[in-house]
């Protein structure tokens, strides 16, 4: 049996204003050829579907096309979970109608874990596969807030209760496979669990908009939550494909788009899970895992350095006739405060186009001690905050505003803990 796993597509984000519905049609028309291609049965999307809440009609459009010509194909099932950023409302709304293709969506954690645990049946009504389709788990869902509790209580709550909900959904899946097992089979059905999550020392990079939601909290999940029994792992939510803890078998995919200019050079894939061992049953299975590298379906650009070392750069992609989105990082000696009409002239002619730029010595200055009223003041908070991120901009207005030190770490996490929240709050 072949199973795909990928995630984070975050349809309909943007990057610094600009759409990029061209390469969200690209990718999924690409990925439903690669499903008929690479005889897919079982299609996992780990969360983060879309980029926000209230999906532009646009969004899902090209959302339930993509359903529509994979339902289609000869992958018999489609299951989806909510990530962080998607409303479980949204989600789930059509769910009942998606139900009859064979498309499984769960969009928020359920008030029954049982309902997560899914069990497929191939074309012969044979169960073939379990998997625990477990969503990203909101504050709300598992841990009970009381007053005058500690960040770090809140944080072992968090955890503790993430990992008594995959202990309750593999305990469940467990007692099912066992069931099955009872009737007379060869193979045993491999089990895969789903998740939307910050494992413990996974990777991330800087503006692929993972970065600020955990900064300041250490809610990070081990990998020995997932027990022996289950047999793949898919995971969401950070945006670099990756193994968990150097496991083959416990695994992100990495959203298939780059989301920022810092991922600009990563090589974007999905991952195709295979289970051909024809072992008897008590043999663990060992699934062949094959990384499927995403074609670019766009060219961004990032060049750092001083003016000079810009210009090369501008050039070399006008030699090229390159049509990049380029992000220009300035970060030369000298001060310029008309960087954006040196570029203009500079790409005058060409088809480049600067999405942004960032004048590292105008932030160095603006950040300094020298220059605190400017924050004191609120001035330019909305362009620092989209240069430094939230929280790094909230950590120089307290230092601006002589915040004593003490107080500073938990008004910090405080503060994070809005973001999150808001970031959370669904329709
Ligand atoms: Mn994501």
């Amino acid at each position: 049996m072949r199973i795909l796993h990928t995630s984070d597509w975050h349809i309909g984000r943007n990057l610094y204003g600009r759409k990029r519905y061209e390469e969200f049609e690209s990718f999924l028309s690409w990925l439903s050829d690669l499903i008929g291609n690479e005889h897919i049965d079982v299609l996992l999307v780990a969360g983060d579907v879309f980029n926000n809440t209230t999906p532009s009609n646009r969004a899902q459009e090209l959302y339930y096309k993509f359903l529509n010509r994979v339902a289609a194909s000869k992958c018999r099932h489609i299951i989806i979970i909510g990530g962080n950023h998607d409303s479980p409302s949204f989600l789930n709304a059509p769910k009942e109608v998606l139900s009859f293709l064979n498309i499984h969506v769960i969009g928020a954690a359920l008030e029954d874990p049982a309902h997560e645990v899914l069990v497929l049946k191939d074309n012969d009504g044979k169960e073939e596969l379990i998997v625990l389709a477990v969503p990203y788990l909101r504050d709300r869902d598992i841990r009970s807030v009381e007053p005058g509790e500690s960040v770090k209580d809140k944080e072992d709550k968090l955890i503790n209760g993430i990992s008594s909900h995959y202990k309750k959904v593999c305990e469940i899946a467990e007692q099912k496979n066992n069931g099955l097992e009872k009737k007379e089979r060869s193979e045993k059905v491999p089990v895969i669990a789903m998740g939307h999550l910050f494992a413990a020392g996974g990777k991330v990079v800087e503006g692929d908009g993972v970065r600020d939601l955990y900064i300041g909290s250490l809610a990070r999940i081990r990998a020995d939550i997932f027990p022996d029994t289950i047999d793949y792992v898919a995971l969401g939510h950070l945006h670099v494909a990756q193994k968990v803890a150097g496991l083959d078998n416990i695994r992100y995919s990495g959203s298939p788009l780059p989301m920022g200019f810092g991922e600009a050079l990563h090589t974007k894939r999905v991952l195709v899970v295979d289970f051909v061992n024809k072992e008897p049953l008590e043999s663990p299975l060992q699934p062949l895992i094959e990384e499927i590298t995403v074609p670019r379906f766009s060219n961004l650009v990032q060049i750092k350095g001083d003016l000079n070392n810009i210009r090369e750069g501008i050039e070399k992609l006008k030699l090229k006739k390159s049509p990049a989105w380029l992000e220009i990082i300035y970060n030369g000696k000298e001060v310029h405060g008309n960087l954006r009409n040196i570029i203009d002239k500079e790409i005058e002619g060409s088809k480049i186009e600067v999405l942004r730029i960032k004048n590292d010595r105008i932030t160095a200055k603006i950040m300094g001690k020298g220059d605190r009223e400017q924050i004191v003041n609120g001035a330019d908070i909305d362009n620092m905050v989209d240069e430094m991120g939230k929280l790094e901009v909230f950590k120089k207005c307290m230092e601006a505003h002589d915040i004593p030190a003490q107080q500073q770490l938990y008004l910090l996490d405080t503060f994070a803990e809005i973001v999150k929240d808001m970031q959370e709050e669904s329709v």
